[in-house]
């Protein structure tokens, strides 16, 4: 069994696509995605529409659930400009997204941590950026679930954690946003250094579940130009150059 795991799509097509070409030329079982698909100034209706078409095993983010609770004017720009061109369509199929998944009954898909979607899983925030997470800390954050793999985003920076007693985590990484700033739970910046989109594959042998990261190139300026003319220069950056 191999799969393809996606994440933090945040409506840029053009790396979804770049993305998705790259897998077909690698032969996985099947393809999924683990939230925050849509929101951005990019192209948050194409993204769904392309997404909906191919019904991968999906589940939701925080900012789909975002976007379906919250009052336009108690989101952030990337969730507004998201809510203001979704169609009934979008929305109906984001609603219909579980929180978390499994697929078979090795596999737990979730966006940020098995307790919550806002929870970052292999990564501590710490002085205002972000580093690995101890074993420790990732076990505290596991509950106890002890699936030989466990698929995470949220953080949009790629890492593949092996567990103590056994099991594999892997994030992607970010196919649409390569850099990022929040103030939840407190003020601090993720930078990947890298305009790359990327992705996972991870894979079943004899030995259990073990897995790869893959950046992928797709055309960032044209990404970064949408964003600009957008009135998002923060997005042009990330999208150009992986910082801030
Ligand atoms: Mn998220």
């Amino acid at each position: 069994m191999r799969i393809a795991i996606l994440s933090d799509i945040h409506g840029n097509i053009a790396a979804l696509d770049a993305v998705l070409t790259d897998i077909a030329s690698r032969g996985v079982d099947r393809i999924v995605n683990l939230g925050d698909i849509l929101s951005g100034p990019l192209f948050p209706c194409e993204t769904a529409d392309r997404l909906m078409a191919l019904d991968l095993p999906t589940i939701r983010g925080n900012h789909e659930r975002q976007l379906l609770t919250l009052a336009s004017d108690a989101m952030g720009p990337s969730d507004r400009y998201a809510h203001s061109v979704l169609q009934p369509r979008h929305r109906q199929w984001i609603a219909s997204l579980p929180e978390n998944l499994w697929l078979a009954d090795d596999a737990l898909m979730v966006h940020g941590a098995p307790d919550g979607d806002l929870v970052y899983f292999l990564e501590t925030i710490e002085d205002g950026g972000t580093r690995a997470a101890t074993a420790d800390e990732i076990e505290a954050r596991a509950g106890g679930i002890a699936a030989p793999l466990m698929l995470c985003g949220h953080t949009h920076v790629p890492r593949i954690h092996h567990r103590p007693g056994g099991g594999l985590i892997v994030n992607p990484g970010s196919v649409g946003l390569p850099a990022y700033d929040d103030v939840h739970p407190m003020p601090h910046k993720v930078e990947t250094g890298s305009p790359h989109a990327r992705y996972a594959i991870a894979e079943k042998g004899a030995d259990g579940w073990h897995a790869g990261i893959i950046e992928v190139a797709y055309d960032w300026e044209g990404a970064a130009a949408c964003a600009q003319a957008r009135a998002r220069p923060d997005w042009a950056q990330a999208l150009r150059t992986g910082t801030l």
